[in-house]
């Protein structure tokens, strides 16, 4: 949650996928323009949805490139596809162009956004509209909510678990192993002949509990002052 949540949009050069980081961030962020080709590095905003931060990369169109910069800043944008929590891949309704590595992409941290709309005057392409995609126009502000909300499930879905427990703190990840592992000791000993050091076990497991709900002595928090802040008694 700290480092946010990471979405990456992809797609073949000219769909729209500079022009929905606008949209999203609100602001003009990216160069948009109908020449193929206009994004070649990865530029990232970081937003703010229902609370959560989020970080959306736009990258290079994919295409064949004989561009040496260009096939640099191609292998950029899929290696920000394949590191990133959500993938947004944007084709353009009118020219579908959806094959190869886009297609390999697409698994269930993926959404198939399907841009330009506006253009299209007959049905959608009959093999895209198999694939579970949503249909927006960026220019003309068409169905990007319901873009939205389906970012937003994918979010919380990645965030809130079904066991709704959150550790955020490393610390306090570091006192459940711990008294977890103190746990385990004590499950592997014998009751009758180490039943003093069992009960060591227990008393340490709970040590490491108490750490993070705040039951620890005085003593221990002035040795730690002591310790970590150099003041003298
Ligand atoms: N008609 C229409 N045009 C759009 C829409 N969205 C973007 N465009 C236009 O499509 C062209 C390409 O848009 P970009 O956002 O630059 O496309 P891109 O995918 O970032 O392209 P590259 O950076 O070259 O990979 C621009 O002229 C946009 O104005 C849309 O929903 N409808
Ligand atoms: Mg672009």
């Amino acid at each position: 949650i700290r480092e946010g949540f990471k979405i990456a949009i992809v797609g073949p050069t000219n769909a729209g996928k500079s022009s929905l980081l606008n949209h999203l961030s609100n602001r003009d962020v990216a160069i948009v323009s109908e020449i193929a080709g206009t994004t070649r590095d990865v530029i990232e905003t970081h937003l703010n949805i229902d609370g959560y931060p989020v970080v959306v990369s736009d990258t290079a169109g994919i295409r064949d490139s004989k561009n040496e910069i260009e096939k640099k800043g191609i292998k950029l944008a899929l290696d920000k596809a394949e590191n990133a929590d959500l993938k947004l891949i944007v084709i353009d309704a009118k020219n579908i162009d959806f094959k190869g590595v886009l297609k390999e992409l697409m698994d269930e941290n993926a959404i198939l956004v399907v841009n330009k709309s506006d253009l299209l005057k007959e049905d959608l392409n009959f093999e895209i509209k198999n694939y579970e995609h949503v249909l927006i126009s960026v220019k003309n502000n068409l169905n990007v909510e319901d873009l939205i909300l389906k970012i937003k499930n994918k979010l919380k879905n990645k965030f809130i678990t079904s066991e709704d427990i959150l550790i955020t703190r490393a610390r306090h990840r570091q006192h459940l192993e711990q008294s977890l592992n103190y746990l385990k000791n004590f499950e592997e000993k014998n009751e009758a002949e180490d039943f003093d050091k069992a009960a060591e076990d227990l008393r340490l497991a709970t040590r490491h509990l108490g750490m993070i709900v705040g039951k620890v002595d005085v003593e221990e928090i002035l040795g730690s002052i002591f310790n970590d802040f150099c003041i003298g008694k």
